[in-house]
């Protein structure tokens, strides 16, 4: 842990002051977690001088997914952001790029490393890495997350380091760290368990790039969960119900097979409910967000081991774990997100991935990115490369959102980030619907009857009777007037009395 002193030590604003206008700056953070944190506030700072002064002061910001806290926000708040990639989730930035002040690429977080490398995004000038050492000859031991840090650090003209005290020096035995060559210099990666270790416990840097360190003691900023509500606990008992029955059936083998779950409430409150459930075996994850609920699940004995790309852990579980780090080193490995969500690993670990949506059609295409087709709430995320390459798709969402105005069972999504021929299981607090098998007008009765709210049930069939008969059915005058409505009259069905909604 201890930082050889070979590098500039630097103050916050020096190492500001280095960024110029209008650089491509890639920081650390798979969530906020390894976020760098003392520089985005010093470039805030900076953007706010120099804007008060009238000149221009905006950066083109990569990380490695959303980390709304430690970077969006400050920078932000100061308009000190004009492109972003490859993920956000920050509510002030969101409304920059719906207003198209900022430019925003969604994108496959499994191939950020691979564009970079192959320089689809131009070139990087400044990396801004977290980590708990850097030695002399470039070897950087990273903190909570690994994400696109290695390919950031390779790639980066200069590098700026913070030097976190707060983490554990221990993380370094969790990370497995390796950069794949570009096409065609690929080989298979020898990955056949979420445990197998592939690489290194460092990421490396060429020393000469290193203008500078600067220090912080900062844990994460990474808020607690609100216990699952009762329609996330529905949700949770129809997915738990339905892969005992996989495994009852044999088509889940007896040892399980390794899990995916996306971030959010949702999500955590399944994985609770998995780890509760006594006819689910203990198993694997491989994943790339590992969250509070994953902690005590390990602790119990009923999540094995997980592979993952961050601890997006509140102070509590991330203690829990450094004060016990011999159980949890053995248990736990922290990758770059290119293999944490590597499609072809996805796919050879037969991993049975449980994402959340926004909206889906009757047919099973799911928008988790965009409202109304128009306006990005956080982005696909790494739900894409799950989706398409895992042995069981899953998705998950209330059938009902703003308290009934919204049915989140459409004719057609308006925007689709995974489509019907990777989703295979939908599920609502209604029930679930298994598409395998089925051809578009039985998906769509499944999905109707099973997962629709029953306030929209009526609606959704009319729709499928009236539609134009093909191998799909749809009525392209009428497939979107759910949206209009809400969007012009404030509700899918403006004539629904709300307070008869049950679970509004
Ligand atoms: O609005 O914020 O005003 O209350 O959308 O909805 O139900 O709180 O959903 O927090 O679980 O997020 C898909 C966004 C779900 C997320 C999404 C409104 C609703 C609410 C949020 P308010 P909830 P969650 C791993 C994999 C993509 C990335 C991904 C996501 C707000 O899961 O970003 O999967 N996924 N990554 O009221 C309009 C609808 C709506 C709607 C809900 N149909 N139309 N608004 N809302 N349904 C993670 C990573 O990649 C890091």
């Amino acid at each position: 842990m201890v930082k050889i002193g070979v590098f500039p030590d630097l103050t916050p604003e020096e190492a500001a002051a280095k960024v110029f206008n209008g650089a491509t700056v890639a920081f650390s953070g798979f969530t906020n977690a390894g976020a760098a944190k003392v520089l985005p506030r010093a470039l805030a700072a900076r953007a706010r001088n120099e804007h008060e002064a009238g000149r221009p002061y905006r950066l083109r910001v990569m990380t490695g997914a959303s980390s709304s806290a430690s970077i969006d926000d400050p920078l932000a708040q100061v308009d000190a952001i004009s492109w972003r990639a490859p993920y956000q989730s920050a509510p002030k930035l969101r409304k920059q790029i719906n207003s198209q002040q900022v430019e925003y690429v969604d994108m496959h977080l499994s191939q950020v490393s691979e564009m970079v490398l192959a320089g689809f995004h131009g070139k990087i000038d400044f990396a801004v890495i977290e980590a708990t050492e850097v030695t002399p000859d470039g070897r950087v031991y990273l903190t909570t997350s690994v994400g696109a840090s290695p390919a950031y650090l390779k790639y980066a003209d200069r590098v700026l380091i913070e030097i976190n005290r707060y983490h554990s020096p221990r993380l370094r035995e969790m990370a497995d760290i390796t950069i794949l060559p570009a096409p065609p210099h690929r080989t298979m990666l020898p990955l056949h368990d979420p445990l197998t270790k592939v690489g290194y416990p460092y990421a490396e840097v060429d020393p000469r790039r290193i203008v500078g360190i600067v220090e912080n003691n900062e844990p994460d900023t990474i808020g607690a969960f609100a216990p699952p509500d009762e329609r996330s606990r529905k949700i949770a008992a129809h997915v738990v119900k339905f892969l005992v029955e996989e495994l009852r059936t044999g088509q889940i083998p007896p040892e399980f097979l390794p899990l995916q779950a996306g971030v959010g409430n949702v999500a955590n409150g399944v994985m609770a409910a998995l780890g509760e459930s006594e006819e689910i075996p203990p198993f694997l994850m491989y994943t790339e967000v590992f969250q509070d609920s994953l902690v005590g699940l390990m602790e119990s004995g009923k999540l094995r081991g997980a592979s993952t790309t961050a601890l997006t852990l509140t102070h509590e579980n991330l203690q829990k774990i450094y004060d016990n780090i011999d159980f949890f080193v053995p248990r736990i490995v922290l990758r770059p997100q290119e293999i944490s969500n590597h499609p072809g690993v996805v796919l050879r670990l037969g991993v049975i991935a449980m994402n959340t949506a926004l909206e889906a059609d009757i047919y099973g295409n799911v928008n988790s990115s965009h409202v109304y087709g128009t306006d990005i709430m956080n982005g696909v995320g790494g739900s894409g490369e799950f989706t398409r390459n895992s042995f069981l798709s899953i998705y998950m969402c209330p059938s009902i959102a703003k308290g009934g105005k919204i049915s989140s069972i459409v004719p057609m999504v308006t925007h689709v980030d995974n489509n019907e021929h990777a989703v295979q299981i939908v599920v609502t607090e209604q029930g679930l619907a298994d598409l395998r098998g089925l051809g578009p007008m039985q998906r769509a009765k499944a999905v109707i009857g099973n997962c629709a709210h029953p306030a929209y049930r009526d609606y959704l069939y009319r729709y499928i009777e009236k539609a134009r008969v093909g191998h799909i059915r749809h009525d392209l005058d009428t497939c979107f007037e759910l949206h209009r409505n809400l969007m012009e009259q404030g509700a899918m069905l403006p004539d629904l009395d709300l307070s008869q909604i049950e679970g509004a």
